[in-house]
């Protein structure tokens, strides 16, 4: 088993905090929510999950393969229309927004004219899931999380750590490697294509309840500056290369029923930078009944389905072009 990851109290300065992720890919920030923050979120969820139903991996999300959610696992997502008021606290503590800020914020310099302008981005909600594994879910495979950007072909010398987006799983129960605490890779974010994760080499990111985990969903960007750190590839000197970030993937739930900490719950709060996105909002600007009336290619066009790696989805991980025509269906309508 890997070395633990670094556990850092979310009261310790950021700059820890950001250290740790840059250098290992990962942390778990323990105390990251206040007890009440913590019990509000769970009684909000609770009416979401307590049906029992576990997800059916093979219902919608192929994007990422059949067997990305592994079976036994419950999940409930858009957690905004869920719990308004428990996100609405999440996102503004200091420490999710200094990780976000720190990882996703960019800067861009062009000219306007004959003025040269610099110009800031930010970041954004990417996605966010309610996660519960009960007695006898499975291991998740071990992944990357920016596998759904496949921004293959953004390149940023000035910042080697490039990453779309950053993983925070909270912990809303105990999380132990028993009940299916996640399993991380530290340092793979570090890793060449070529070299594939083994779960031996894994680390599980226990956890008290109100701790969080953040991972880099990062691409990351390499070209002979830092040439040094990367095992498991060969590089051709001066051709930048990108790289992914932090393996990792929910553990297995090996408890009785009867063992105290036998449910595994964690809430994923994800960010992601905020110029991933149609320049103009298309669907928001379309009354859904024109939208109802125009071809399928069209739709295809305007973002009504996923890309490729699958983001842009809705309510189960489904196109939105599938909510356009349902008489129950509809904006903000979704069982998920
Ligand atoms: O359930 C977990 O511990 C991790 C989930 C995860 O990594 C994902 O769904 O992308
Ligand atoms: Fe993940």
């Amino acid at each position: 088993m890997a070395p633990k990851l670094a556990t850092i109290d979310a009261s310790e300065p950021l700059d820890r905090i950001l250290d740790a992720i840059a250098r290992d890919g990962g942390v778990i920030v323990s105390n990251f929510l206040e007890p009440g923050l913590l019990e509000e979120s769970m009684r909000a969820i609770e009416p979401f999950l307590s049906s029992g139903k576990t997800y059916d991996p093979k219902s919608a999300q192929k994007d990422l393969g059949d067997d990305f959610f592994p079976e036994g696992s419950q999940r409930a997502y858009g957690l905004l229309a869920k719990m308004p008021e428990q996100i609405t606290k999440i996102i503004r503590l200091n420490v999710w927004q200094g990780v976000m800020a720190h990882f996703l914020n960019g800067e861009f310099v062009g000219f306007n004219g004959a003025n040269k302008t610099s110009r800031k981005s930010g970041y954004i909600l990417s996605s966010t899931a309610a996660i519960r594994l009960v007695p006898g879910a499975e291991r998740q495979s071990l992944h990357r999380d920016d596998v759904n950007y496949g921004t293959g072909g953004l390149h940023d010398p000035e910042n080697p750590l490039f990453t779309p987006m950053v993983g925070c799983l909270i912990a809303g129960s105990r999380a132990t490697y028993k009940n299916g605490a996640t399993a991380v890779i530290p340092g793979s974010h570090l890793w060449g294509p070529d070299r594939a994760p083994k779960v031996e080499e894994c680390t599980y990111a226990e956890m008290e309840p109100r701790s969080a985990l953040f991972t880099l969903g990062s691409k990351y960007l390499v070209g002979r500056r830092s040439q040094a750190v990367i095992e498991g590839c060969e590089l051709a000197t001066d051709t930048p290369l990108q790289f992914a970030a932090t393996y990792h993937g929910g553990g297995m739930n090996q408890c009785e029923r009867t063992d105290p900490d036998a449910v595994r719950t964690l809430f994923a709060i994800f960010g992601q930078r905020d110029f991933y996105r149609q320049d103009q909002q298309e669907i928001l600007s379309t009354p859904i009944d024109i939208a109802r009336s125009l071809p399928d290619d069209i739709l295809r066009l305007t973002g009504y389905y996923k890309a490729i790696g699958g983001v842009g989805f809705i309510g189960d991980h489904q196109d939105p072009a599938e909510f356009l025509h349902g008489d129950t269906n509809g904006v903000g309508k979704f069982d998920n």
